[in-house]
């Protein structure tokens, strides 16, 4: 990156945010590929919207009390940050893993900033979450964690102010806790978060949204290579919600899914994934993915989870956690003749592993577009909440497709237009931003 305005914005960037790493990558890979923008947008420049857009509206950090079994008071620490309104309400999921800290949710707002951007729907960006750990944790004290988490945030977010959503650690379950939480503090029946149940105002086709949309952008993404899922042997790191529902659809679109994990190790099934056996160990029963191989004959169960980058295969989706992919893991998967990388996950490949696929040129569908099915899906049920009304599975299911098909035309369009056709991560980048920065520009200095 030459430019200096970039320049001097990515010094600020790290000088305020000295121990954040995964933040600092993923403010730079979007500097650097606004590089081409900024050259011929100096009204932008004028308007100093790249370092106004760095930094977040607010940053909430909370204490987050809970009884536990024992009837001991523990202590977690809870997050929101509210990275930008210029588009729509702050609208972005809830992460509770042990790794959560300040550095993991400010990067994840920030992307959300230009995935929810690029979904054509008006929402902002934000991210929240807790270092909680639901894992071993009883239906009980996740409950009582979440209501002590509502206890604090209701009072930041609002229909019309922030809608939080799921993530890593936060389903159905912890959505329910949630809701009620916030129901019974406000005495207010509103929408004021997405992935909710069915029968209390939850969308249809949210909970498969994510995945479906990852396979619907990368199959706009090989159709528009002369290839298709056909045929194809497929890896999707994860077995939570974003891996479960890519299995199913990678699988309807004619592809051998191999392989899966989970933060302990990895399965593979030369017969293909079986998503019933999947979805029941993981959605319904919470157990680690290496029961698979009792009922499965044929499959094997491999302790790390690095190692199923190793498996051959001609299409890799990520689906689990940040960085997941490094330099060696990209390096082995193109030697195995991996072609595409798509990424369900937020951030997970580190930069080297992107420039090995580049050097290696692979197809590669980058998170912020690639996995915007979810919270597009989030943006229609909000619709239907406002509405009062409730969408069939497949006239939600027909939107996501759509809107996939038009966040990759507009990542490739953008990308040709800036001088780097098939540069769908540059594409992404730029598109997201033009729409807010122009949105930034308009509403004066805020
Ligand atoms: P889940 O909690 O349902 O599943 C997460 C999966 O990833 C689990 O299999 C988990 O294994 C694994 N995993 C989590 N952390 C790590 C880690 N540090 N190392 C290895 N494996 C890990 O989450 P989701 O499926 O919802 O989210 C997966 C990814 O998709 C995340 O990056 C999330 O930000 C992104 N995403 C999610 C969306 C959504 O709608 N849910 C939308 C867009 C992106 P284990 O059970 O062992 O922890
Ligand atoms: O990373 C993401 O886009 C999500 N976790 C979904 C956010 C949402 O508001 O549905």
């Amino acid at each position: 990156m030459k430019n200096a305005y970039l320049l001097s914005v990515l010094e600020t960037v790290k000088k305020r945010n000295p121990a954040e790493p995964e933040f600092i990558q993923a403010v730079t890979e979007v500097l650097e590929s606004l590089e081409p923008v900024i050259e011929k947008r100096p009204d932008l420049v004028e308007a100093n919207v790249v370092e106004r857009i760095v930094e977040p509206d607010r940053q909430i950090i909370f204490r987050v009390p809970w009884v536990d079994d024992q009837g001991k008071i523990q202590v977690n620490r809870g997050y929101r940050i509210q990275f930008n309104d210029a588009i729509g309400p702050y609208k972005g999921g809830i992460r509770l893993h042990p790794s959560v800290y300040v550095g993991i949710i400010k990067f994840l707002g920030f992307e959300q900033i230009f995935k929810n951007s690029l979904t054509t729907l008006p929402m902002g960006g934000a991210k929240g979450g807790s270092d909680f750990d639901p894992k071993g944790k009883s239906d009980n004290e996740v409950m009582r964690f979440c209501q002590s988490f509502i206890n604090e945030l209701y009072r930041h977010i609002g229909k019309d102010i922030d809608v939080p959503a799921g993530d890593i650690g936060t389903g159905a379950r912890e959505i329910g806790y949630m809701f009620g939480q916030y129901k019974k503090l406000t005495g207010e029946w509103s929408g004021i978060l997405t992935g909710k149940g069915i029968p209390y105002g939850g969308s249809l086709a949210r909970t498969e949204a994510t995945g479906y949309g990852l396979c619907y952008f990368t199959d706009e993404m090989l159709h528009a290579n002369g290839k298709s899922f056909e045929g194809q042997t497929v890896v999707i790191s994860g077995s939570g919600n974003v891996a479960l529902y890519a299995l199913q659809k990678a699988t309807q679109l004619g592809a051998k899914v191999v392989a899966m994990s989970d933060s302990n190790g990895y399965v593979v099934d030369p017969n293909g994934m079986d998503f019933a056996a999947v979805r029941e160990l993981k959605e319904v029963e919470r157990k680690r993915i290496k029961e698979y191989v009792a009922t499965h004959p044929g499959s094997e169960y491999h302790e790390g989870c690095s190692g199923i980058w190793t498996i051959p295969c001609d299409i890799a989706l990520p689906c689990a956690t940040q960085n997941e992919i490094d330099k060696a893991s990209a390096e082995i998967l193109a030697k195995n003749g991996c072609y595409c990388v798509s990424e369900g996950a937020n951030m997970p490949s580190t930069p080297e592993a992107i420039e090995v696929y580049f050097a290696n040129k692979m197809l590669y569908g980058p998170a912020k577009a690639a996995n915007a099915g979810g919270v597009a899906t989030s943006g229609l049920e909000m619709c239907q909440n406002s509405a009062r009304l409730s969408w069939t599975f497949e006239e939600v299911d027909s939107k996501l497709h759509g809107i996939m098909k038009n966040i990759f035309a507009a990542c490739d369009s953008a990308a040709k237009e800036y001088g780097m056709p098939g540069n769908y991560m540059a594409g992404a980048n730029i598109a997201g931003f033009l729409k807010v920065a122009e949105a930034m520009k308009a509403q004066g200095c805020v």
